[in-house]
């Protein structure tokens, strides 16, 4: 097989209808192809009007033909595009011309008398999802960020999202990372020379060399912390956030929802169990997505009590907490100071606790303060939300039907998150697959440290964590990632791309 040098074909603007549908070849060598297709020699990199024929010399389409010889192209091998009219019959009378020529042999125009005898383009086939980049990529015309960030641009939910990915498309991230490659090559080559220092080299040098060393780590350590930071948020905008509001019944949760979503996505009324089924709606807070999930009270009231329909939501409404990064955990102020509501939120918050995943964060929410008018009244409650047994930190309090405290919630929503709104713009876009090899560099970096702050430090232990933190960072980029991660990472394209 020739998987990865078969010239390959794929329409490669969406489907449906459009103004103009493009069919994209790439291949090692599509010169004599082309000529074939389009009956005339194409310069490079200069579009020309022609008309594309079938066998019988019918019309398919007028084209726009663009011609890139390698590796002046997208993938690094020669590219022809064909650019015609969006119509789905239209392009597939394109592809199927192609492959018709494709299977020609070449009379004119071959280089020897073998190659005359040979199919112009033998193995064409139909592009995979994302090859035309994964090409690029292996063709070393972009690197991993870069093919990422391609499919991120295209994916982009977000104004805040799409700036992120072009940032890292231009190559931000990529250079970020490679100057931290530098500098820990720079302080491999440092702690590698002082392996082959003689037993009796002099005690001051190597306590000098051993400062340094110290010192070069803690620099790297800090520059990567200061790429975690952004490459954290980078995959908030790419990935959202799940977000679970949750409490007790009739503190107000579907109103939140409908609040923050700005519509009636949820039905409210004074009925306790009002909501059963999950109901979703992804909203954005500067620019973060934000999947919110409402969910139906929990009731800790007798099972009895309960019909089969509100126990399968409380069900439900357990299920997402257990898979959310960040539950919104609602309190009703109207009843604070009744003993069984109190009773019964202890309760939940224990539960809650325990139904969590790792790094999930709650936020305790306090509503209804509409009910209250006046600042001793806000003193006193204060009060009693720090009496409470688990003291949340930085609770909100918020009305739900006036409007008060909701750009509040959504600022520590934000804060609480490790969210820098400072960062702004300069924030690239990132995966998870990046935090963890960054988290790997800092986890080896920090032992190195380690090593280096004992009295005896092995230089040889040292200089092996820096190679396994330089290997971890070198994922990112993907100069060493194995082919199980390039199929993942690209299957995730659209075809054509
Ligand atoms: N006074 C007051 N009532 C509210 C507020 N938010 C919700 N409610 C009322 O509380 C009841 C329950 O609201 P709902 O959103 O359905 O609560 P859920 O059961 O937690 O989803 C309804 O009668 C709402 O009108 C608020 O901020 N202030
Ligand atoms: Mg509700």
């Amino acid at each position: 097989m020739h998987a990865f040098t078969d010239p390959i074909i794929a329409v490669s603007t969406a489907p449906g209808r459009g103004a103009i549908g493009i069919v994209r070849i790439s291949g090692k060598d599509l010169r004599a192809f082309a000529q074939k297709l389009v009956s005339k020699s194409l310069a490079p990199r200069q579009a020309q009007f022609l008309r594309l024929k079938d066998a019988s010399q019918d019309l398919i389409d007028e084209v726009l033909a663009l011609y890139f010889q390698g590796p002046q192209s997208y993938t690094g091998e020669d590219v022809l595009e064909l650019q015609g009219h969006g119509g789905q019959q239209v392009l597939q009378r394109m592809i199927k011309r192609c492959f018709e020529v494709s299977r020609e042999t070449s009379l004119n125009g071959a280089s020897t008398p073998e190659a005359a005898n040979q199919p112009l383009l033998p193995h064409l086939r139909l592009a995979k999802p994302g090859e035309f980049t994964q090409r690029a990529y292996l063709n070393n015309k972009i690197d991993l960020l870069k093919a990422e960030s391609i499919i991120d641009l295209i994916d982009a939910s977000t104004e805040l999202a799409a700036i992120s990915a072009s940032r890292s498309l231009s190559g931000a991230f990529s250079r970020e990372v490679e100057r931290l490659l530098d500098q820990v090559t720079k302080a491999r080559v440092i702690v590698e020379a002082q392996i082959d220092f003689p037993e009796e080299e002099i005690e001051e040098l190597r306590v000098r060399e051993q400062d340094k060393t110290k010192q070069d780590i803690e620099a790297i350590i800090e520059q990567a912390q200061k790429i975690l930071a952004k490459a954290r948020q980078g995959v908030l905008l790419k990935e959202g956030l799940k977000t679970v509001i949750a409490g007790q019944p009739n503190v107000g949760k579907s109103s939140l929802m409908n609040q923050l979503c700005e519509q009636e996505v949820s039905i409210v009324t004074n009925i306790a169990g009002t909501t059963r089924d999950l109901v979703q709606q992804s909203l954005q807070i500067e620019g973060i997505p934000i999947h919110l999930i409402d969910t139906a009270g929990i009731n800790s009231k007798a099972n009895s009590q309960r019909d089969v329909v509100e126990k399968i939501g409380i069900e439900r409404a357990w299920k997402e907490m257990n898979q959310a990064q960040l539950i919104l955990f609602v309190h009703d102020l109207g009843q604070l100071k009744d003993k069984d509501y109190q009773i019964a939120e202890e309760h939940l918050n224990q539960q809650i606790q325990q139904h969590l995943s790792d790094n999930a964060l709650v936020v305790h929410v306090w509503n209804k303060i509409d009910l209250y008018d006046n600042d001793s009244t806000l003193n006193e409650i204060n009060d009693l939300i720090q009496s409470w047994e688990t003291k949340p930190n930085a609770p909100v309090l918020i009305s739900t039907q006036t409007g008060a405290g909701l750009n509040l919630l959504k600022s520590s929503i934000l804060h609480q998150l490790g969210c820098d709104l400072n960062l702004g713009e300069d924030v690239y876009i990132a995966r998870q697959r990046h935090l963890l090899s960054l988290n790997e560099m800092v986890s080896h970096l920090s032992r190195a440290h380690e090593i280096a702050c004992t009295r005896q430090m092995s230089v040889d232990l040292i200089a092996e964590e820096l190679r396994l933190s330089q290997n971890a960072l070198s994922q990112v980029t993907g100069e060493f990632s194995s082919d199980d991660l390039l199929g993942e990472i690209f299957s995730n394209f659209c075809i054509g791309k």
